[in-house]
């Protein structure tokens, strides 16, 4: 079958070990690739282990059409045992190492075992090495980024985790391009555990495809319709920061750790707050309509600031200044924290102590406590001992009434939409197979654009199609899923 590069790569840190294996018909034919085949990969080789031990795998899982010259095609998707929830997790991350390793001949790669010291994986093409990665280890993905670059030359796709990553950060992802960030359920802490600092890859080969013509002309199709819809210019503006009005209007902005649904300073947040201070744009791969909005933070450093960020690092937190926000969302890209959690974690902070539960006073929107408590977790000392592994285990430990305000499903921090008022959008965070992810199903738009209260089976069909699309098709063909929602395009099957 074309459109595969027809190769699963698989490194074992413990024994050095490098195999090549062929993707069978069959599985293409069932599982189509991303999510699809890390799933069924960690189904038959992976069962009753330690998230963090040497037992558990990661994959590194590509679609059919990543890589190619088509519109959205730059992602894919880290999967493993997730130690936040321990059960199935995964992330979809736009990088140049997908790109990268389809041209180098792997749709997967699967890295298991541990290292007994730092080391990185660098793949060029036919040539695989386990390199060591000493002088890597405490360095922030920034840093490792650039040295990567200079030991390998620019044109190569990293994939990082800084130093929540290494020492096992529930909630530690991992960062690429200085600002792409996947795999919310810790895969940076399951990268940390094996001891392996980052993925660096290079291809130079071509990914097969049945005609190369149509597919050159589809994909100009396809870029020239993006650029052409109504709403591109506003995309282009204000990329998702454009759905933070809208929640703020529908009372499902996430609010003193999710207490409210509207901020009273929202207008220093939203997407027309975001126009005035920002200063580029960035994003994945071979897209034309790239949403990554960077601005300068408090600290005249550069960050990429996306709603979800904004959501749980502002209003969640009472953070009232975007340059603010900016900090925190920087501090979490350097450190590779998720930025979801990490915002849900410090609601839970605050409002156990406002409650008197914890000795620490941290107050709502103190940027320099939050820095303090970032600093903290990274290092799992001081509130960081508590919360480094998320809020449902912080509320084990902080005990009174903490339970009913840890806001999570399965261990995993709800996404910026607050659903007090949104019963099919509890239901979607509720039944995502990875916990709180927005991905799965975000309902919440059709939801409050239909009939908001109410808990009819329409609206549980409504998830169910929407996990089928989102979760299902768009998770295996690991493609973005913006173009279709967000800037209005259909879906047809
Ligand atoms: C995703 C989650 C999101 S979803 C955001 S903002 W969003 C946060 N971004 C973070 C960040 O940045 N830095 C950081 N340290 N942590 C962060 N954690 C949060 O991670 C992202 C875009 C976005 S921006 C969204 S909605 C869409 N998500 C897609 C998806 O899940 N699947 C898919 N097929 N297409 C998607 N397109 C969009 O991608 P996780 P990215 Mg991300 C700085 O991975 O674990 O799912 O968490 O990938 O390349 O950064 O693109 O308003
Ligand atoms: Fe990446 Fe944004 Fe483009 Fe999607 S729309 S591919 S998330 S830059």
């Amino acid at each position: 079958m074309e459109g595969y590069a027809g190769k699963i790569l698989r490194v074992n840190l413990s024994d050095g070990r490098v195999s090549k294996e062929k993707i069978s018909e069959e599985m293409r034919e069932k599982f189509l690739g991303g999510r699809g085949f890390a799933a069924k990969i960690l189904w038959d080789e992976v069962s009753g282990v330690d998230p963090l031990s040497e037992e558990n795998k990661i994959i590194f899982s590509t679609g059919p059409l990543t890589g190619l010259p088509l519109p959205s095609s730059g992602k894919m998707v880290i999967a493993s045992k997730s130690p936040l929830t321990g059960g199935y997790g995964d992330g979809n991350i736009g990088s140049m190492a997908a790109v990268h390793l389809r041209r180098a001949g792997y749709d997967v790669l699967i890295v298991e075992g541990r290292s007994e010291t730092p080391c990185y994986i660098a793949i060029q093409d036919e040539e695989v090495k386990i390199l060591d990665a000493r002088d890597l280890w405490g360095r922030t993905t920034f840093e490792s980024q650039d040295t990567l670059e200079t030991k390998h030359g620019k044109n190569i796709g990293v994939l990082a985790i800084g130093p929540a990553g290494e020492n096992m950060v529930g909630f530690a992802n991992v960062i690429s391009q200085r600002g792409r960030a996947g795999g919310r359920p810790g895969m940076g802490a399951v990268m940390g555990s094996k001891n392996l600092k980052a993925v660096v890859v290079k291809g130079t080969g071509k990914i097969p495809v049945f005609d190369e013509e149509r597919l050159r002309e589809m994909g100009k199709e396809g870029y020239g319709e993006i650029k052409g819809k109504e709403n591109y210019d506003f995309w282009i503006r204000q990329g998702t920061m454009q759905v933070f009005e809208w929640c703020d209007e529908n009372s499902c902005l996430p609010t003193y750790n999710f207490r409210e649904g509207t901020f009273q300073f929202s207008k220093r947040l939203d997407g027309y707050a975001l126009e005035g201070v920002k200063v580029d744009r960035k994003g994945c791969p071979l897209c034309n309509m790239q949403c990554g909005n960077i601005i300068k933070d408090l600290e005249n450093k550069n960050t990429e600031l996306d709603y979800e960020s904004v959501g749980m690092l502002g209003p969640n937190i009472a953070m009232d200044d975007l340059r603010k926000v900016g900090v925190l969302n920087r501090m979490a890209d350097e450190y590779g924290l998720d930025t979801i959690s990490l915002g849900s974690c410090l609601g839970f902070l605050m409002e156990a102590s406002e409650r008197g539960l914890i000795d620490a006073r941290i107050a709502w929107g103190d940027l320099d406590a939050c820095k303090k408590v970032i600093e903290e977790i990274v290092k799992k000392k001081g509130l960081g001992e508590i919360i480094f592994g998320g809020v449902r285990k912080a509320a084990e430990r902080v005990g009174g009434d903490s339970r009913d305000w840890a806001m999570h499903v399965k261990g995993m921090e709800i996404s910026a939409y607050d659903c007090h008022a949104c019963p099919g959008m509890a239901l979607s965070y509720g039944t995502s197979p990875i916990g709180a992810h927005h991905k799965d199903a975000w309902v919440i738009s059709w939801e409050i654009s239909t009939d908001r209260f109410s808990y009819s089976r329409e609206k549980v069909e409504k998830v169910i199609e929407l996990q089928r699309l989102r979760g299902g098709l768009f998770e295996s063909m690991t493609t973005c899923r913006l173009p279709w929602i967000e800037v209005n395009f259909g879906i047809h099957w």
